[in-house]
């Protein structure tokens, strides 16, 4: 069975299988009020620093050289940064030309839905048994509340309209896909107050449909977009909600709301060792002396070299002193982990190591880290402190937080 190795179809593999993206869907069809475009699509990540995108022949090679170096890579998925059906000519060149290299490995790929009475056909022809689509509701009044805009077929939807379309295609390709053999994921981006009431209904249909699992998602409102100041959904409301919807069919609770370039364990993304491309220099490599400011940042880093590691994770802060010449280590901080999963989640153990941890970092002007929730952003500006979210090494890291200090305080 392919989904024994699938680490998001199967939580048993998931510690023992890993998974590459390829980013090479940048462009999307559909507008959804929480997304901002300048992050991945949030139907399948959190929002944060938007991925690379590759030409399928770069993908292809980015393919290889992670195959040889990770040897438990049972997954190639497809997951944006935009919408992987959206980008069809240069999806489905990026699979052929791996399939074409003959590898043992499962593909995998992730839409919001509306293209696949297009594709879904030669989805299943190109022998692709694991897709995921995003289903958040199938009343076009709730859909009107979560979809801005819905572009098909050169004509641009809004409203109900616009949702009902969204919804009709969803269940069209599900019905195709579930009727031909494909391995159905669903995820739901649970969003309070719209259709937080809804997701059993959309789940019991979904069971209907014979889709393998329900993916039930946090809200994390991306910056910039319409529902920026909803909200997160907190991992206690979405657990009771997959509780809820676990009498009904399997949920899944692994989830990692990857990067649409993430690579490795769903745990332990590696990304940031298997990049194709640089960050542009004129947004990342900022030289300190012509930014003419001193500001104090901390940064969460496992071997002190790449900005790799999430907030929550940090056992030790750096803290590098920025003047007007250079980028100093002037301290190491040592504070408690306080996110080691979901069964700690909300607790009153880690409300307390995470209260530390912002103590220890109170002088700073910013942390630059890998990633870190909502709450613990917004929990970080009362203390005035940036969350500064990066993927590459600590230096352009560095640069690039300084350059987002230095706008901050321009506005
Ligand atoms: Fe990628 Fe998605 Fe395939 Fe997995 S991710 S396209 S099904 S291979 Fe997995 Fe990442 Fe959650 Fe997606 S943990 S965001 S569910
Ligand atoms: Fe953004 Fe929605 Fe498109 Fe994903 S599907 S990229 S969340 S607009």
């Amino acid at each position: 069975m392919e989904e024994s190795k699938h680490p998001c179809y199967n939580a048993d593999a998931h510690h023992k299988y890993a998974r590459m993206h390829l980013p090479v869907a940048p462009q999307c069809n559909i507008s959804c009020n929480y997304c901002n475009r300048k992050f991945d699509c949030v139907n399948e990540s959190r929002p944060g620093v938007t991925s690379e995108v590759l030409t399928p022949e770069l993908a292809s090679q980015k393919f290889s050289w992670v195959k040889e170096n990770i040897e438990n890579l049972s997954v190639v998925g497809i997951a944006g940064p935009g919408d992987a059906l959206a980008n069809w000519d240069v999806t489905k060149k990026s699979i052929e030309l791996i399939q074409a290299k003959g590898e043992d490995i499962i593909f995998c790929l992730s839409t919001n839905g509306l293209m696949l009475p297009h594709y879904a056909a030669e989805l299943v022809e190109m022998g692709i048994k694991h897709i995921t689509v995003t289903v958040n509701c199938l009343d076009p009044n709730i859909g009107a509340r979560l979809y801005k805009v819905v572009n098909y077929e050169d004509k641009s939807y809004t409203g109900v309209a616009g949702a009902e379309l969204m919804i009709q295609n969803q269940l069209k390709g599900i019905a195709y896909l579930v009727e031909h053999g494909v391995l159905v994921k669903i995820n739901i981006v649970m969003v309070k107050g719209i259709n937080d009431h809804h997701i059993p209904e959309v789940v019991k249909k979904m069971k209907e449909l014979g889709v393998f699992i329900t993916n039930i998602m946090p809200l994390i409102p991306a910056p910039g977009s319409a529902f920026e100041k909803f909200p997160q959904t907190s991992m206690k409301e979405i657990n009771e909600m997959r509780d809820l919807c676990q009498l009904e069919m399997q949920q899944m609770r692994h989830c990692k709301q990857c990067r649409a370039d993430a690579v490795g364990l769903l745990g332990n993304d590696r990304s940031n060792e298997f990049r194709m491309t640089k960050p542009e220099p004129e947004k990342s490599v900022l030289p300190a002396k012509q930014i003419g400011k001193e500001y104090r940042i901390a940064v969460t880093s496992k071997h002190g070299k790449l900005v790799d590691q999430h907030f929550g994770h940090a056992t030790e802060f750096l803290i590098y002193q920025i003047n007007d010449e250079s980028f100093t280590l002037v301290e190491r901080r040592k504070v408690e982990q306080y996110c080691s999963g979901v069964s700690e989640c909300d607790s009153d153990l880690q409300e307390g190591r995470k209260s530390a941890a912002i103590q220890a970092i109170e002088d700073c002007d910013a942390v630059l880290t890998m990633r870190i929730g909502y709450h613990g952003q917004q929990r970080l500006l009362e203390h005035g402190i940036v969350s500064v979210e990066y993927c590459y090494t600590v230096e352009e890291g560095l640069a690039y937080a300084v350059e987002q200090l230095t706008m901050k305080k321009a506005i």
